[in-house]
């Protein structure tokens, strides 16, 4: 129950908060594969767990686990004395969902994937109704779900006392990393960091097509190989950090872009020798060398930032 609530002994809610060490019950929209490692979770830990799925049958793994499901999201929402969290597909189906749902002094957390703009809007959306708002972006799969070892967090922004007053429950399913106030950065930091996987991914494939007609060689000490390069390399995001906090472009350059302008052009060239459609690199490959036909070949990356900004 959230702070500003007046009822705290709605006889509908969940569980009687009498027993100090019971654990927070937990409200969980949505049991696609996500949702259901997030209920596990949560069942494991012995928190009460009462769920809604759209389509019913899927709640059966988890009620079969001691979770109870409800007819109905109003159902689930008014029954809540814990946090509500969705998971659902994306943005649309959340306003499917909670449509007409009385949200007046609950806690909202939600964990479906939108834009940071989505997140924001939601958040005034919330408020509106009267509840507290957290927006979540999940950076793990659902086999990380629980376990911490995996590194699996959440981006969460939003209500800070929300996510205070719930930290512990918020903390069963992965870490917890709070990113601000401004209800937009959660998805904002989770869309940027897979967004650089994308770019990575794209990368690796480009990588395995130009290997990939050596039947000689061995493809697992390749990737082994690719990948500790990726992990070496990755350094470089803190000095495109350090460069454009300084403004100062070519602050610690090692290779600049001259240079690697030049040496895309061998990248490309390869790529044609080994039969492989450069379309993967070529748009970056043409940014870099944008910025040095602007005069700026003694930089690094950072300028090239402003380059795909539109404002
Ligand atoms: N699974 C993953 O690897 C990623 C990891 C990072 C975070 N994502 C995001 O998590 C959200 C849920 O993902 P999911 O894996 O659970 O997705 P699905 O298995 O496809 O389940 C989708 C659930 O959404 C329900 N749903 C869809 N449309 C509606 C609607 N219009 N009204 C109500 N519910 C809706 C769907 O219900 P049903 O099809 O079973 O009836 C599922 O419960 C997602 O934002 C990922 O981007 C997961």
């Amino acid at each position: 129950m959230n702070a500003n609530s007046t009822d705290s002994t709605d006889s509908t809610s969940d569980t009687s908060t009498t027993d100090s060490s019971a654990k927070t019950p937990v409200t969980l929209l949505g049991l696609g594969d996500m949702g259901i490692a997030l209920g596990r979770a949560w069942l494991a830990a012995g928190h009460p767990l009462t769920v809604w799925n759209r389509t019913p049958e899927k709640a059966g793994p988890l009620t079969a686990e001691g979770a109870r499901a409800v007819a109905t999201p109003a159902e689930a929402v008014a029954a809540a004395s814990g946090p509500v969290v969705l998971c659902l597909l994306d943005d649309a189906s959340v306003s499917e969902t909670l449509e007409g749902v009385d949200l007046r002094g609950k806690d909202v957390v939600n964990l479906t994937t939108n834009t940071p703009a989505e997140g924001r809007r939601r958040a005034a959306w919330a408020s509106e109704r009267g509840a507290r708002f957290l927006d979540g972006g999940i950076m793990a799969v659902p086999p990380m779900i629980g376990i911490p070892e995996t590194g699996g967090y959440v981006f969460y922004s939003g209500d800070r006392a929300l996510l205070e007053q719930h930290r512990e429950t918020l903390e069963v399913p992965a870490g917890v990393t709070f990113v601000g106030e401004d209800a937009g950065h959660a998805a904002l930091h989770d869309i940027a960091l897979l967004s650089a996987m994308t770019g990575m991914f794209a990368g690796i494939t480009h990588a395995f097509a130009l290997v990939e007609p050596e039947k000689d060689l061995d493809r697992a000490r390749f990737a082994g190989l690719l990948a500790e390069w990726l992990g070496i390399m990755s350094g470089s995001a803190q000095d495109l950090a350090a460069q454009l906090e300084s403004g100062d472009y070519e602050e610690g350059v090692v290779s600049n872009l001259a240079m690697m302008a030049t040496a895309n052009e061998t990248f490309v060239a390869t790529a044609r020798e080994q039969s492989v459609d450069p379309r993967l690199l070529v748009p970056f490959i043409d940014v870099m060398r944008q910025r040095v036909d602007q005069g700026y070949g003694d930089e690094g990356l950072a300028g090239t930032v402003g380059l795909i900004r539109s404002e």
